[in-house]
């Protein structure tokens, strides 16, 4: 497989496993699980190129590990990022390091010290641990802006923080009380 093309299916499966389930007739339940041979189906019904192998092959060499499959390999989620309200993963609440960061564009700085960081369509808010890791999410909407979030005094003040299986750190809500700008 073409790099071309495993970006197209990790694509393809972030928007069926997060978002647009019904656009190939799957079915998520609330903890984001969808059965792989219906993905398959639905799948291939959309034209695209999908069996168990590649399946396999996006699950273990996907760059950030988007994607996990259950322990009988009979079904597969995403493990961050849903949007679809048939998801509700009810993630463990752990207690955040000192801060964690959040990667933006400038073009939303403006809104951002207004309303605070909002989940958006998603259901949380992404943060991550590290600057470098900020600064590539930001990237992906413009000229990148790294916020610090003063996440030890969020949980102390009773915010729920989740760690997702990549990773990645979710919360509801950052309000701007929370928030430096860096740099
Ligand atoms: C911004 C990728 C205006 C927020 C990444 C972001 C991540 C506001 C955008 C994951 C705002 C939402 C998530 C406010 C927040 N006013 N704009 N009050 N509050 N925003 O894509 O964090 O490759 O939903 O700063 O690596 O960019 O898909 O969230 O710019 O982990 O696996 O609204 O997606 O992972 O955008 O990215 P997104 P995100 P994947």
């Amino acid at each position: 497989m073409s790099d071309a093309q495993e970006v197209e299916i990790s694509r393809f499966l972030s928007f069926v496993l997060r978002h647009k389930p019904e656009a190939i007739g799957l079915q998520l339940d609330s903890e984001g699980w969808a059965d792989v041979e219906a993905l398959i189906t639905g799948a291939v019904r959309a034209g695209k190129d999908l069996d168990e192998r590649t399946i396999r092959r996006m699950v273990d060499g996907n760059d950030k590990k988007r994607f996990a499959l259950s322990e009988d390999g009979r079904r597969i989620r995403a493990v961050q990022g849903h949007s679809s309200a048939s998801v509700q993963r009810q993630y463990e609440t752990v207690v955040p390091p000192q801060r964690l960061f959040h990667g933006t564009a400038s073009r939303f700085l403006d809104s951002i010290l207004q309303k605070g960081l909002i989940a958006g369509s998603r259901h949380h808010v992404h943060l991550s641990t590290d600057r470098e890791t900020a600064t590539q999410v930001g990237e992906r909407y413009g000229e990148p802006v790294i916020l610090e979030v003063d996440a030890r005094a969020m949980h102390e003040d009773g915010f729920a923080f989740h760690q997702a299986e990549n990773g990645v750190w979710l919360t509801a809500r950052v309000p701007v009380a929370y928030l430096k700008r860096e740099g």
